[in-house]
């Protein structure tokens, strides 16, 4: 049967099976005429669309595939593994050629790949990394480098500090996805560089799951069960969190209870969305740790190698930088997210 014919069957499988999450394709009746048999099919899953830079992550993935000429079969998992699961089986079942996914979470995806090992489908994985027993479940990664993240937001606080007689300086971190590997690096790269300087100490820790409601909740607690921005007493003196969504949800509560994030706190933040650089502009934010969302054409390029039986590299990092109050921000281009 014609891979054409046989997509209209699957998106219909798909969306009747496994009613998880929702899919599309940017395959449509005009462009029929367009697609042939060798037209590469790529089944993606992504996560959801929980904060800016995943939205931008997405319409990156989306736009390159286009431009690649590769039919993208796309599947928002809303934020479940099971949905992600479910869809990777389809993509099996359609025989797409590449499966690429951005795993949720770090572990509990050995039986799905091997799936799709056995059926000789090659396995991208994209964004955050994952666990398995056999690392030739998948063919590479993709993505950013969280650790490093951790590591640059620790070092931008070890120079602003370095003159510091403060004998105490408390730190709330605010996590992403609790077992996401972009969680648990961006806790180990900071964690490790900021011990460099004894003086610092995390005195509370609680993920936020990348979202701008849990931003806004755990310093709302944090104010209404200390009486204010401190843990039992000892002050909040820098914020640190795993994303900008949830940073500009930390902003909104502290401008509600009237407490200046400019002067007394210091707050880093990962990601780099435009408003989250407004805020570093305007002083409500000292230091961004830029994510880059923007992997689509580095995604294709791998798509495109694997397709045609070439080796791709087992991690490919993808360029990113740092924002912080030292620098002349006027220099920051449009973020586009
Ligand atoms: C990081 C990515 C994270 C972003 C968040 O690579 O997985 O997920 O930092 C997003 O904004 O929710």
């Amino acid at each position: 049967m014609k891979k054409v014919a046989k997509l209209s069957l699957f998106l219909l499988s798909l969306l009747l099976t496994t009613g998880c999450g929702n899919t599309k394709s940017n395959f449509s009746k005009k462009n029929k005429e367009k697609h042939s048999s060798s037209t590469l099919i790529l089944g993606f899953s992504q996560i959801g669309a929980e904060s800016a830079w995943r939205k931008r992550n997405t319409e990156s993935i989306q736009q390159a595939a286009a431009k690649a000429n590769i039919q993208l079969v796309f599947n928002d998992a809303q934020q479940k593994q099971a949905n992600q699961i479910k869809a990777i089986r389809s993509f099996i079942v359609y025989r797409v050629d590449v499966i690429a996914f951005v795993p949720i979470v770090e572990t509990g995806w050995d039986n799905v790949l091997k799936d799709a090992k056995e059926a000789k489908i090659p396995v991208i994985v994209v964004d955050r990394k994952i666990k398995v027993k056999d690392e030739s479940l998948y063919a590479g990664y993709i993505g950013e480098d969280a650790m490093q993240e951790g590591t640059k937001a620790a070092n931008f606080l070890l120079e602003k500090f370095k003159e510091s007689e403060d004998p105490h300086i408390n730190i709330l971190e605010i996590r992403g996805t609790e077992n996401s590997s972009v969680a648990s690096e961006r806790s180990l790269g900071f964690t490790n560089t900021i011990k460099e300087n004894p003086r610092f100490s995390i005195i509370y820790s609680e993920s936020g799951d990348f979202l701008r409601s849990r931003g806004r909740e755990i310093v709302s607690n944090i104010i209404s069960d200390n009486q204010g921005l401190n843990i039992n007493g000892s002050p909040i003196d820098i914020i640190y969190s795993h994303n900008d969504a949830m940073t500009l949800g930390v902003l909104e509560t502290l401008a509600s209870n009237n407490i200046p994030s400019e002067n007394e706190l210091t707050i880093v933040s990962i990601d780099g969305e435009q408003k989250a650089i407004n805020a570093l502009k305007d002083g409500r934010i000292n230091c961004v740790v830029e994510c880059n969302p923007n992997i689509g054409p580095l995604l294709m390029y791998l798509v495109k190698t694997i397709a045609n039986r070439n080796t791709i590299p087992k991690e490919s990092y993808i360029e990113e930088s740092v924002f912080t109050e030292n620098d002349d921000l006027s220099t920051i281009p449009p973020r586009g997210y």
